[in-house]
C-alpha cells in the first residue's frame, strides 16, 4: 500500500513539476554514491618514506619499504568508523605504481617490500572485499617519472595503467582523475574523454570524478567546506580538469544541465601524507564532525582522507580520531524526535517515499510535548532532481512564530546547527523552488554533548 501511494506521489509529481520543468537526475550509480556519505581516501606512496608532499619522480624505489604493511588493519579500522568505500592512490604525481605494473620499472616490484612480489592495491582491494567497503582508485594524470609524459604515446601509456587497475581488482566503485598539474607538464593534452570511455566499458557502476565530472565534482578547496549553497548541477561546457572555477564549483549551479554533484575531500592531517612531524596535528573527533556537517550536511559527500604511515599501518592518533567522530555521529542522531510525530515517509530513512509541498505552504511539526533541539536535518527525494532555493524554519515559543534559521539548498542532505531551545511545535515552510518540493525526511535533534 505504502509503495502504491508513494508511486501515485510520484506519478501526480510528474504530471505537475515534469511536464512544466524538466530537471536534471541523478544516474543510478551517481545515488548510490551520494548516499554513502562518508568514504575515505588513502594517499601512500614513496612520499611517506621521503616526508613529501609531491615527489619529483625521482625517488629510488628502493625507498618503499612498509615493514608492516597491513592493508586489513586500514580497512577494517575504516570499516568500525562507518566509512563506506576507500580510494587508494595507486600512482601520485611521482609515477610510482602500488602495483606491479606490466608497464613500468617504476613500480613496488623493484621495491624491497616483499622482495618485490608485493601489490598494495590488490591487499586493498581484497581487505574492502572482505569487510563489505567499495574500492575506488585514484591514478595521477599528472607524472613526474615517466619518460613518455608531455607526448601523445602518454595517453597509451596512462590508459595502458588505468586498464590494469580496472580488470585486476574486482569492482571499482570510483575512479579519481586529479586536476592537479606542474611546470613540467605544460605541453601535455591529456584525452580525458579517452580515460572516461574506459571507465565506462570497464566499470559501468563506477563514479568518474574530476574537477568538472562527468559524474562527481570537486568541491573547489581541500578545507572540507562545501557551499552554504550548493547545487548538485553544473554546467560543464568550456570546463576541463584543472580548469574549473572552484566558486563555480563549491555552489554548484541551480540552472545546470548536468547532474554533477560536490564532493568533499579533505585530509586528516595537515598533509595528504603522513609526516611524522605531523602526529600531533590529527584533527579531534570534534574537527572531524564539523566537516560532516560541512560537507554531508550541505548536499555534499566526505571524502577523508586518512594516510597510512612508514609501517604499512594507520596510526592511532588517527583511528581513534575517527573512532571518537563516528561514535558522535550516531549518538546525536540517536533520536529524531520527529518520529511519530510526521507521517512515516518523512523518517523512514528512505529518500523514495516522500511528501509533496508547494511553495508558501508551511509544515507544522506537533512534537505534542516540549522538546529540545539544537540540530535539524531536511532531504530531498533528489532521485527526481533538486528543488528547493530558499526555505526557512521557525519554532512557536508559546505566543508566536520566531524564526529559527533561513536557508538556501537541501538536496540530498542539509544539516541545521542552532543554539538550544525548547519548543512544542515547528514551521517549514519553502520560500522559493524550482517546482513543488519531494520531502523525503525530516529530523531534529539534541547534540552529544561532545560535539
Ligand atoms: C591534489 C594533489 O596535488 C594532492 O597531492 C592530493 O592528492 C589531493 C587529493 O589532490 O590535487
Amino acid at each position: 500500500m505504502k509503495k502504491y501511494i508513494a508511486f501515485c506521489l510520484m506519478f501526480c509529481s510528474l504530471i505537475t513539476n515534469g511536464f512544466a520543468q524538466t530537471l536534471p537526475v541523478p544516474a543510478n550509480r551517481q545515488l548510490l554514491w551520494q548516499q554513502m556519505e562518508t568514504t575515505a581516501f588513502l594517499h601512500f606512496t614513496v612520499n611517506t618514506f621521503t616526508d613529501k608532499e609531491w615527489g619529483d619522480g625521482t625517488e629510488s624505489e628502493k625507498v618503499f619499504n612498509p615493514a608492516k604493511l597491513d592493508a586489513r588493519q586500514w580497512i577494517k579500522a575504516l570499516k568500525s568508523a562507518g566509512f563506506k568505500m576507500a580510494i587508494l592512490t595507486c600512482k601520485h604525481h611521482d609515477g610510482f605504481c602500488l602495483w606491479p605494473s606490466a608497464y613500468t620499472e617504476h613500480s613496488v616490484k623493484n621495491s624491497p617490500w616483499k622482495n618485490g612480489k608485493g601489490d598494495v592495491v590488490k591487499e586493498v582491494a581484497d581487505a574492502c572485499r572482505e569487510y563489505g567497503l567499495k574500492f575506488g582508485v585514484y591514478l595521477s594524470p599528472w607524472d613526474r617519472h615517466e619518460a613518455s609524459y608531455g607526448t601523445s604515446s602518454y595517453n597509451t601509456y596512462y590508459k595502458n595503467e588505468l586498464r590494469e587497475l580496472l580488470t585486476n581488482y574486482g569492482e571499482i566503485s570510483e575512479v579519481w582523475f586529479d586536476g592537479a598539474k606542474g611546470a613540467n607538464a605544460k605541453g601535455m593534452e591529456y584525452d580525458f574523454r579517452g580515460y572516461w570511455n574506459l571507465v565506462r566499458q570497464l566499470q559501468p557502476h563506477a563514479v568518474i570524478f574530476s574537477d568538472a565530472g562527468p559524474d562527481v565534482r570537486w568541491v573547489g578547496n581541500e578545507k572540507g567546506n562545501a557551499g552554504q549553497t550548493c547545487w548538485s548541477t553544473i554546467d560543464t561546457a568550456g570546463m576541463a580538469p584543472g580548469k574549473a572555477d572552484p566558486h563555480y564549483l563549491n555552489v554548484g549551479d541551480p540552472d545546470g544541465k548536468c547532474w554533477i554533484p560536490a564532493e568533499t575531500d579533505v585530509s586528516i592531517r595537515p598533509g595528504w601524507f603522513y609526516h611524522p612531524s605531523e602526529n600531533d596535528k590529527v584533527k579531534s573527533p570534534k574537527e572531524l564532525v564539523n566537516l560532516y556537517y560541512q560537507s554531508v550536511g550541505h548536499n555534499s559527500l566526505l571524502l577523508l582522507n586518512i594516510p597510512p604511515n612508514r609501517k604499512g599501518l594507520l596510526s592511532d592518533q588517527d583511528i581513534s580520531s575517527i573512532k571518537g567522530f563516528r561514535e558522535i555521529l550516531n549518538e546525536t542522531f540517536a533520536t529524531n524526535l520527529a518520529n511519530g510525530k510526521v507521517p512515516t515517509s518523512l523518517t523512514d530513512k528512505k529518500l523514495n517515499t516522500f511528501i509533496s509541498i508547494k511553495t508558501n505552504h508551511p509544515l507544522v511539526i506537533d512534537f505534542k510535548k516540549q522538546v529540545t533541539i539544537d540540530r535539524a536535518m531536511l532531504q530531498e527525494n533528489i532521485s527526481t532532481g533538486q528543488r528547493i532555493s530558499k526555505a526557512l524554519l521557525e519554532y512557536w515559543d508559546g505566543n508566536e512564530w520566531k524564526q529559527l534559521d533561513e536557508f538556501t539548498t537541501v538536496g540530498y542532505k542539509r544539516l541545521l546547527r542552532f543554539k538550544a531551545l525548547s519548543t512544542q511545535k515547528i514551521r517549514l515552510t519553502i520560500l522559493d523552488s524550482k517546482g513543488t518540493v519531494q520531502l523525503a525526511e525530516i529530523g531534529f535533534f539534541k547534540a552529544s554533548a561532545k560535539e
